[in-house]
């Protein structure tokens, strides 16, 4: 029988009487149903009635390959033919998670030829708690284990992803976290109310990096994470100044960088990572979504040589890992997938031709009375819905008019997230420049649509 037939009304009355949705209400979803989403080709979702819509978020971040891709669909198919599942403790390996092992080697940077999987982001950022402690042991400074992270970051939804993570929504539900983690501030200009110019702002804030080390003790302190750009925090990308900063902080007290590049890795900013797009050199990167195209679930960590080396010179067993690291099915996707944005220069495309075009198409919206600020790099942008362009005012901070625009979005068959006030995007990496134009005439129309409501 497999997945039944059945009408929008009879989805939903099923949807709510048995299945928990992550980060939902659920009896606020009970009240309103669920959008039924069918069947997806290219960047375009069809919902149970028919209608079309394009997915200006690339499913969850993950889709960069957008919907439909037969080559992924035979990748996994002669996987689980071949061998479906096989582990990799206890002394075996497997070609698939030998291949992607080899190849994610290729096409990270330089220093990083390591790779541990995972089967999730929020996974493998536990799997980095884990590395960077064992790491640290192994250096006989075992006394270094706070990790330094960031208000507003997105590592996961795990207890340690969760820890990590400076989502108060969440740790206002989370009971007791995991000890040593501590939050600075986030590089959020727009948000930022004070009279220092962009770049100033990016230095000062990079800067509570350093005063956060010399408050707990750089003999304290294990690691720095944050994302290149903050993605589920509202697509926060930090002033120019920022990441050299903290790169130059991490140097000085020896402290290991990680970046979490879950939405920005595999292409995201035109660049196979985005710590390559901001030129830094993390110790060890979390990735996870685009590295299968979002058709499997898998996620990993990037192990520099630095910690590499100290792992695999006399480190011992590393007491750590899961039934589904380095799965083969997964594996073999990942592998199609990377061929496929390597032999069809899509990186590239987003680098010089799609990425520059969606900045210049999103920038136009810009003039819009309801929009405070635009901004994009590579396929990942934010438009700052405001009650008042000059002198800036915000709405009143309760979302409302966000998820307005939001539902005018889905009205109007377009993807787009709010988070707050700021609407969020990250179309598919093969998405055309036509597409992109289409893309944005419909996110005008939803502007349109949200101010007559809201202005
Ligand atoms: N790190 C980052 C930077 C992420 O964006 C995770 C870790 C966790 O990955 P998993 O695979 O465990 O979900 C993420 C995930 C949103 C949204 O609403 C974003 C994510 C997940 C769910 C919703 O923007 N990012």
């Amino acid at each position: 029988m497999g997945v039944e037939k059945r009408t929008t009304k009879e989805w939903q009355k099923l949807d709510s009487a048995h299945y928990l949705h992550p980060f939902t209400d659920f009896k606020g979803l009970a009240q309103k149903g669920s959008r039924i989403i069918e069947k997806a080709d290219g960047i375009y979702l069809w919902d149970a009635d028919g209608n079309k819509i394009l997915d200006g978020m690339a499913g969850l971040w993950c889709v960069n390959l957008g919907y439909g891709r037969q080559e992924l669909v035979d990748a996994a198919t002669r996987q689980l033919e071949q061998l479906p599942y096989y582990n990799s403790f206890f002394q075996t390996s497997h070609p698939p998670a030998i291949t992607l092992s080899r190849l994610l080697a290729e096409v990270a940077p330089e220093h990083l030829n390591h790779v541990f999987f995972a089967g999730s982001g929020s996974e493998s950022n536990d799997t980095i708690i884990r590395l960077v402690r064992r790491y640290w042991q192994l250096k006989g400074q075992p006394d270094r284990q706070t990790i330094i992270s960031r208000v507003n970051a997105y590592h996961g939804s795990t207890i340690g992803g969760a820890t990590l993570g400076g989502m108060k929504g969440m740790h206002d539900q989370l009971g007791l976290t995991i000890p040593g983690v501590v939050h600075i501030e986030q590089p959020y200009w727009f948000g930022y109310k004070g009279d220092l110019d962009r770049d100033a702002f990016g230095l000062d804030t990079a800067g509570a990096l350093e005063r956060k080390i010399l408050e707990l003790g750089a003999e304290n302190v294990a690691a720095f994470i944050g994302e290149p750009i903050q993605g589920a925090g509202g697509v926060i990308i930090p002033p120019a100044t920022y990441w050299p900063e903290i790169q130059r902080i991490c140097d000085k007290y020896g402290i290991l960088l990680i970046a979490d590049e879950v939405i920005t890795g595999f292409g995201r900013l035109g660049e196979w990572f985005g710590s390559q797009h901001f030129g830094i050199k993390p110790d060890l990167i979390t990735f996870a979504k685009g590295v299968t195209s979002g058709y499997l679930p898998l996620g990993g960590v990037l192990v520099g040589d630095r910690v590499a080396d100290v792992l695999t010179t006399d480190g011992g067993e590393f007491t750590h890992g899961y039934t589904y690291s380095g799965h083969p099915v997964c594996c073999a996707v990942a592998i199609k997938t990377i061929e496929l944005l390597r032999d069809e220069k899509v990186i590239e495309q987003v680098k010089n031709v799609t990425g520059p075009h969606y900045a210049k198409r999103w920038a136009e919206l810009a003039d819009h009375p309801l929009v405070g600020e635009v901004r994009t790099t590579g396929l990942m942008g934010a438009i700052e819905l405001v009650k008042n362009k000059q002198p800036r005012e915000l709405f009143a901070p309760t979302g409302d008019v966000g998820f307005i625009c939001r539902n005018a979005c889905f009205a109007n068959g377009l993807v787009m997230r709010s988070v707050g006030d700021t609407m969020i995007s990250a179309p598919p990496l093969v998405i055309t420049v036509e597409q992109i134009d289409e893309m944005a005439r419909l996110a005008r129309k939803c502007l349109d649509d949200t101010a007559a409501q809201v202005l």
